[in-house]
């Protein structure tokens, strides 16, 4: 029986737990960020080492008793410099806007310049948007696609605003972008005007960790910034990866923690051990592939369907589809129908929309999750197919009711698995 103790004592969120549980088992999980984590990772993140306080580093904490903290820290890090082919890792970021917070602060002075992806490109929120406090802080320009249809990034203009702002950061890696970048091209440019390269990895750390695609340290990237769930199918939770510069490192180390933050939390990064431990098998190489096989099977059912994919498709695990522009359906009424269906994905501005962004012209989507599940190039052609079925007939109930039906024995079929080594 599930959550035994949150019953007898707490009916009310219990209630709602079984309701997620619910959700998840019977429905398909279509959002690129998310995933289904192992009974093992979820094992150590409720462990007893949410109990702890370990504020500090292995061999240097500010409280006792930390015998057991500091093994599975020092797993973890291990296992993490691993996966990444990198000399340091940093496991204690809470998530992947605290890593980013704290590479920032370790790296710059305020009013320092970061050179990013236009945000309505496919950037993050914490790679400069005007609404967070980072702002205040640091300037942020920016570089673009130079053709939203194909998704080459005008690298440029990436040189010419760098020769003009001088970053001390040139960054990628982005939120909704789904194309593999020139690495060695973001290299040059932050060479040549004596900047640092940083890379956020937070959506595709898995498919770098599972080899299928390329690894910004290959190519002389100093800094990679990541969150452990999304693709790499580990706890919510983030890290910070440093190429081969100690100095960076400890600058990192240092403005995590006492700089950002407080005391780690020890339960999540033993289960983020246990997540890269799963990551370093062969058997989550051929899932990283798999992820791939599966998006790309997604994009030839919407070509052949004439709807727009900003970039023209995926080299990745996400697709970003003009909704709007292609079948006359906003953003949000596609996020709304497609739940009610059984399918969950996030309606996602398009570049450079003219709807606002709660109801933007694009929907977003990927295949972590349902890959998780065993689906195949078949079964993921198959829900593309439902998807297009469904928004095109967007009040249709009878055929909604029967891809419902449809969407649920696929889910009976692939249950969400226990284990994966
Ligand atoms: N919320 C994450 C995503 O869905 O991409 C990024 O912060």
């Amino acid at each position: 029986m599930l959550y035994p103790h949150v019953k007898k004592q707490d009916p009310a969120v219990y209630k709602a737990l079984m309701g997620e549980e619910e959700r998840q088992r019977d429905g398909l999980e279509l959002i690129p960020s998310e995933n289904y984590v192992s009974k093992a990772v979820r094992e150590a993140n409720s462990s007893n080492l949410t109990n702890k306080y370990s504020e500090g580093y292995p061999g240097k904490r500010y409280y006792g008793g930390q015998t057991y903290t500091d093994i599975v820290e020092n797993i973890a890090r291990d296992r993490a410099k691993k996966l990444f082919d990198c000399k340091f890792a940093n496991v204690q970021p809470h998530a992947g806007a605290p890593a980013n917070v704290g590479m920032y602060f370790a790296l710059l002075n305020p009013g320092d310049t970061v050179l990013g992806m236009d945000l309505s490109h496919g950037g993050h929120l914490t790679h400069g948007h005007p609404v967070t406090y980072l702002t205040k802080i640091y300037k942020f320009v920016r570089y673009k696609m130079k053709d939203a249809d194909t998704g080459e990034i005008d690298y440029d203009e990436m040189r010419e605003v760098a020769k003009r702002e001088k970053p001390k950061i040139v960054l990628a890696g982005y939120s909704a972008y789904p194309r593999e970048l020139d690495y060695a091209k973001f290299v040059s440019i932050a060479r040549e005007v004596g900047a640092l390269a940083v890379m956020d990895i937070a959506h595709i750390a898995g498919l770098i960790a599972g080899r299928a695609m390329k690894n910004p340290f290959d190519f002389g990237f100093d800094i990679m910034t990541t969150t452990t769930h999304k693709t790499l199918r580990g706890p919510r939770g983030g890290m910070i990866l440093t190429r081969d510069n100690e100095e960076i490192a400890k600058k990192i180390d240092k403005s995590i923690f006492p700089g950002l933050q407080g005391g780690p939390l020890m339960n999540t990064i033993a289960a983020k051990a246990v997540c890269f431990g799963e990551a370093l098998s062969p058997k989550y190489r051929t899932y990283a592939k798999q992820v791939l096989k599966n998006a790309k099977a997604m994009e030839k059912v919407f070509k052949s369907a004439n709807i727009r994919m900003i970039t023209g498709g995926t080299d990745s695990h996400l697709i970003l589809a003009d909704v709007y522009g292609s079948l006359g359906i906003g953003g949000q009424d596609a996020e709304t129908v497609l739940d009610e269906v059984g399918i969950t994905l996030n309606k996602n501005s398009i570049a450079d929309d003219t709807r606002k962004p709660m109801d933007p012209s694009g929907i977003r989507f990927g295949t972590p999750a349902i890959t998780t599940r065993g689906f195949k190039e078949k079964e993921c052609a198959k829900v593309a197919e439902l998807m297009i079925e469904t928004l095109k007939n967007k009040n249709d109930k009878k055929i909604h009711r029967r891809v419902r039906e449809d969407i649920r024995k696929m889910c009976k079929k692939f249950p969400i698995p226990d284990a994966f080594v």
